[in-house]
């Protein structure tokens, strides 16, 4: 039975370079106390030779995060729930307003400009990043592009 007891090793190898990748412009806009919800946008970046999935996001300063799709339905903004977002292998997911975004709920207090927001993401791979994203003005518009 050796050969099946090293395949757990195996895969463990095989998982690792699965998350290069790339979170980047990661930004939302400063919301006055009391207001309990926010959006925070950002890009991720997966030069990797395999897809990753985007499950789950987390901060402490908010009750839950949901994954959110803006669209347009009979001339309305709506938004609805993700349960998940896939970054194809050598593509990129750019999160924004208007379109994917991350949903905070429950806020546990206001943030100003220049302020951080801490995040977590979490893959399918079981992988984990932290990031700390930036507070914009309250009337800050689209990310900016470098490229
Ligand atoms: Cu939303």
């Amino acid at each position: 039975m050796h050969f099946f007891r090293i395949l757990p090793a195996v895969a463990v190898l095989l998982a690792m370079p699965a998350l290069a990748l790339d979170v980047s412009d990661g930004w939302m806009r400063a919301m006055p106390p009391g207001q309990p919800t926010a959006a925070a946008y950002l890009s991720i970046d997966n030069p990797s030779n395999s897809p990753v999935t985007l499950v789950a996001a987390s901060s402490p300063l908010a009750g839950s995060v949901e994954i959110h799709e803006s669209v347009q339905q009979d001339g309305m903004w709506r938004m609805r729930r993700l349960t998940e977002l896939r970054i194809p292998a050598g593509d990129s997911a750019e999160l924004g307003p208007g379109g994917i975004h991350l949903m905070l709920f429950r806020m546990k207090r206001g943030l100003s400009e220049g302020d951080r927001l801490p995040l977590t993401l979490e893959f399918d791979n079981g992988k984990t990043l932290q990031l700390d994203i930036s507070v914009r003005a309250i009337g800050a518009a689209s990310g900016h592009k470098h490229h």
